[in-house]
């Protein structure tokens, strides 16, 4: 069967392209979600793609990944800077997660520099807009893979 990856985008994302082009690119979510299927598809990968600006929809979405989904990735827009809430559902879920921002965290404003959701992720790609997602299915895939690999070898990883 494919491996599934939840790819959840939080607050405002829904947004994308039609305000501040200068900060978050000109590429609207749904040219991202496209992006991301085709990508997906050439590495055996199938999608479940949400977007939700409410706190306790993801919170939910992040609870019922466990055990459904093989990875996830996960924008949180600004709960990534507020979140305890959706940390505890990431550790709930137990699955590899990949963090992603459209933008460089580190270069903006102090408080965005702080990530709740970072403690309970693989890694983060945060600045290169769009791309960060394929990015994130890249790093998914290859996480996989090497589970698969161990797996099968009898090794623990
Ligand atoms: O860079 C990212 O991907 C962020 O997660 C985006 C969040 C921001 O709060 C984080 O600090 C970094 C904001 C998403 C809002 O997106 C908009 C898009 C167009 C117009 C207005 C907001």
């Amino acid at each position: 069967m494919t491996p599934t990856v939840l790819i959840l985008n939080g607050p405002n994302l829904n947004m994308l392209g039609v305000r501040q082009p200068e900060v978050y690119g000109s590429e609207t979510l749904s040219g991202i979600e496209a992006a991301c299927r085709s990508h997906a598809g050439r590495l055996g990968l199938a999608v479940d793609f949400r977007q939700s600006n409410h706190e306790g929809e993801l919170v939910t979405w992040l609870q019922e990944a466990r055990g459904r989904v093989a990875g996830i990735i996960l924008n949180a827009g600004a709960y990534t800077h507020t979140s305890v809430a959706i940390l505890d559902a990431l550790l709930v879920a137990e699955t590899p997660t990949v963090e992603v921002h459209l933008s460089n965290i580190h270069k903006r404003e102090p408080f965005r520099a702080h990530s709740y959701v970072s403690s309970a992720a693989v890694g983060m790609i945060s600045g290169f807009g769009g791309h960060g997602y394929l990015l994130a299915l890249d790093a998914l895939a290859h996480i996989l893979s090497a589970h698969i690999v161990s797996k099968d070898s009898g090794k623990t990883t």
